[in-house]
C-alpha cells in the first residue's frame, strides 16, 4: 500500500473511529456490491458518516489522496451502479437515516439520504398521505439511492418516477462543497434545475445527503384485477380498452413462466384455473357500484374480442396484496438463476411493434434458454430476464447474452427507445449507452461531470468512462 493511501486510511480512521471506518474483508465485501453478481467487490474501505460535515471531510480527503468514491445506499441496484471493485472508498449512508421534518402544509417530508423508503411510506400513511413511488425493494432501499437512480416501480403510470416527488436535495459534490438545491419549492424558475441533473446521475456527480419529498393523498379503495391473456398482442389491446374508460393506478404484465416460478417458490396460489401465456395485473380506484359496472363491461368486451380468457378481482386488502405478490415477487424469485437483465422501453404507442420484434429475436437466439417476460408495460417498460442454466459459467452466459442484447438494442435505437428504463446504466449497460444517447449528449454529460467532479473521484467508470 502506498504511503498516501496509508495516510488517507489513518486520517479517516481518526475522523470516524473504528466503528465507522471499516477495513475488514466481510464489511468490504458486504458494502462493496449491489444486487448484481457479475463483478467482484473490492473496495479499500467503508466509511459510515453521520453528518453532512463528515461527508464533506471524507470527500475532501479522498480528493487529496486521489481515492475514488462509491456512494452506497441500500445496494438494491440491478445495474452495478454501487459496485466497488477497484479499491474505491465506499461511503455508506446507513447512519444518515433520520426523518428531519414533516410539513403538513406543504405535504412534504425532509430526511437524510440513508432513510429506508418503507419508513418514508409508513410515516406518510400515519399522516393520511402517501409517498407514491413503490417497488419490491422498498423495505431495504434508501431514498438517496432511489433518487440517484431515479427509481420507477409499480405505479409510474399514475404517479411518475422518483424525480417527480423530489422538491429539494442536498448534495456533496466531488469538490466537497454542499449544494442546497430547490429547498422544497414548488415553483422556482431561476435558471438550470440542478436537482434534476442529480436525479438519475448514479452517484457520478456527488453524494446525495438529504432530500425533501412531496407527498400526496392516498388512492380511494384500490382494487386489483388479474386477467389471463392468450397473446402478447392482447396485452396492449387490453391496456387501451381499460385506459379509455378508467384511470389506472398500475398496469403490469407477466408471462406464464414468470407466474409458474413465483407460485412454485413463494407458495402462492394461481389467480384462477385457466393457464394462459400472459397475465395482466391492473390496479384502479373502486369508487362504488359505478366502478364495478365499468370494470364488468370492459372485461366482457375484452372477452368478446378474445383478448381475455379469465379474470379475478380482489375482494379485500389481503387478496389485493396476494395478487400483487404474483408480480412483485418475480425479480426476487428468479434471482437464484443469475438472470441476465434487460430493462428496456419505448413509447407506449410503439410497444406492440417493439414486443413483436423483441419476441422474434428472443425466439431465434434464446430458443434453448428460459426467458421470463414481465414489466410495467403500461409505461412502455419491459423487463426481459434470461435465466442462466446451472451448467453454464456466469462469464460465458454474460458474453452470449450481451451479444443478443446488441440486437435488441438495435431495435430500440431504431425506435428511439431506452436501453435502461428504470434500473440505470451503472456498469451493466455502459457499453451500450450509445444505443440510447448521441455522441453529442454523452460529451455534454461528461462535461457536466467534470464541473461537479473535476478530479473524477465520484463513482468513476459508471454510466460512461471519462
Ligand atoms: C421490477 O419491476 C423491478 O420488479 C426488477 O424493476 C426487475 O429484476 C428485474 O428485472
Ligand atoms: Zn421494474
Amino acid at each position: 500500500m502506498t504511503t498516501r493511501l496509508n495516510d488517507f486510511r489513518k486520517q479517516l480512521s481518526q475522523l470516524l473511529g473504528e466503528q465507522r471506518f471499516l477495513t475488514d474483508d466481510r464489511s468490504r465485501h458486504h458494502y462493496g456490491r449491489d444486487w448484481t453478481r457479475f463483478a467482484t467487490p473490492n473496495p479499500c474501505a467503508v466509511a459510515l458518516p453521520e453528518t453532512i460535515a463528515e461527508v464533506q471531510a471524507i470527500v475532501r480527503k479522498a480528493r487529496t489522496a486521489g481515492v475514488a468514491i462509491v456512494p452506497s445506499g441500500g445496494r438494491t441496484g440491478l445495474s452495478g451502479g454501487a459496485m466497488a471493485s477497484n479499491g474505491e472508498l465506499v461511503i455508506a449512508l446507513d447512519r444518515m437515516n433520520k426523518v428531519l421534518e414533516f410539513n403538513t402544509i406543504d405535504r412534504s417530508l425532509r430526511c437524510q439520504a440513508g432513510t429506508i423508503t418503507k419508513l418514508i411510506q409508513t410515516i406518510a400513511v400515519d399522516h393520511q398521505l402517501i409517498y407514491p413511488v413503490d417497488f419490491a425493494s422498498s423495505g431495504s432501499s434508501q431514498i438517496g439511492g432511489n433518487i440517484a437512480t431515479n427509481a420507477g416501480g409499480i405505479q409510474v403510470i399514475r404517479y411518475g418516477m422518483t424525480r417527480d416527488w423530489v422538491s429539494g436535495l442536498k448534495v456533496v459534490t466531488g469538490t466537497g462543497d454542499v449544494l442546497d438545491l430547490n429547498r422544497g419549492l414548488i415553483k422556482n424558475n431561476t435558471g438550470f434545475d440542478l436537482r434534476h441533473l442529480i436525479a438519475g446521475s448514479e452517484g457520478t456527480l456527488g453524494i446525495i445527503v438529504e432530500a425533501t419529498l412531496q407527498l400526496t393523498k392516498p388512492p380511494i379503495n384500490p382494487r386489483v384485477i388479474v386477467l389471463g391473456l392468450p397473446s402478447m398482442d392482447a396485452v396492449m389491446a387490453v391496456l387501451q380498452a381499460f385506459r379509455a374508460q378508467i384511470p389506472l393506478l398500475a398496469y403490469e404484465f407477466f408471462s406464464e413462466l414468470a407466474l409458474n416460478k413465483v407460485i412454485e417458490h413463494q407458495e402462492l396460489q394461481r389467480p384462477f384455473a385457466a393457464v394462459t401465456p400472459f397475465y395482466a395485473l391492473l390496479e384502479y380506484e373502486h369508487l362504488g357500484e359505478a366502478t364495478d359496472d365499468a370494470i364488468m363491461a370492459i372485461v366482457d368486451y375484452c372477452m368478446t374480442e378474445r383478448w381475455v380468457e379469465d379474470a379475478v378481482v380482489s375482494q379485500n386488502e389481503s387478496q389485493r396484496r396476494s395478487l400483487w405478490r404474483l408480480r412483485e415477487d418475480i425479480s426476487d424469485t428468479i434471482a437464484r438463476w443469475t438472470p441476465y437483465k434487460n430493462d428496456i422501453a419505448t413509447t407506449i404507442a410503439q410497444v406492440p411493434g417493439f414486443l413483436a420484434q423483441v419476441d422474434g429475436i428472443v425466439a431465434a437466439r434464446y430458443s434453448d434458454l428460459e426467458v421470463i417476460w414481465y414489466g410495467h408495460i403500461g409505461d412502455g417498460n419491459l423487463h426481459l430476464n434470461i435465466l442462466k442454466p446451472d451448467s453454464v459459467p456466469v462469464a460465458d452466459f454474460q458474453a452470449r447474452c450481451k451479444a443478443v442484447s446488441a440486437d435488441i438494442f438495435s431495435v430500440i435505437k431504431a425506435m428511439g427507445g431506452s436501453i435502461s428504463a428504470e434500473h440505470g446504466v451503472g456498469l451493466l449497460k455502459k457499453d451500450f449507452l450509445g444505443y440510447s444517447r448521441t455522441i453529442e449528449e454523452i460529451a455534454i454529460m461528461k462535461g457536466i461531470k467534470s464541473v461537479f467532479d473535476p478530479d473524477n473521484i465520484m463513482n468513476p467508470g459508471k454510466i460512461f468512462d471519462t
